[in-house]
């Protein structure tokens, strides 16, 4: 994941008033439930830029999980794989949408054990300096 904001940039993130514009809409966020022996958990959020500038997710984080990375499922040779992406664009007035085959949030080896019904907390930090800050809801 990228490291590539100034501590001094990250800080100023974490200043910004909650309620101070994100810039970005996110709805119907969610975490598909799985056994707890898996250590991975896959995320999927609908993202909106009502903005009039491309505005990109540098990078995610959630304290219920390790780490948090991008990834594209796509198919190769009749397999299904998952490429990592490093940041994720949305054009201006554009909805992009994490979904099951396409884009999604890879949530890497959980904290504790999760059950439908949980609320996980996101931060999806953003190249403007604003974090947009969710909750994903655990479901079957
Ligand atoms: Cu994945």
């Amino acid at each position: 994941m990228s490291r590539g904001l100034p501590a001094a940039l990250w800080l100023l993130a974490l200043l910004l008033p909650a309620g101070a514009s994100a810039q970005l809409d996110a709805e119907q966020a969610w975490i598909r439930n799985l056994p707890p022996a898996v250590p991975v958990r896959a995320g999927y959020v609908v993202i909106t830029n009502p903005t009039s500038q491309p505005i990109t997710i540098v990078a995610a984080a959630s304290p219920a999980f390790a780490r948090v990375e991008f990834h594209r499922s796509v198919e190769r040779d009749g397999k299904m794989q998952m490429l990592a992406v490093d940041s994720v664009t949305i054009e201006p007035g554009a909805r992009l949408a994490f979904e099951p085959g396409g884009l999604h949030l890879m949530l890497i080896e959980p904290r504790s054990t999760l059950k439908p019904g949980d609320l996980v907390e996101l931060e999806l930090r953003l190249d403007n300096g604003h974090v947009l800050q969710l909750e994903m809801a655990v479901q079957r």
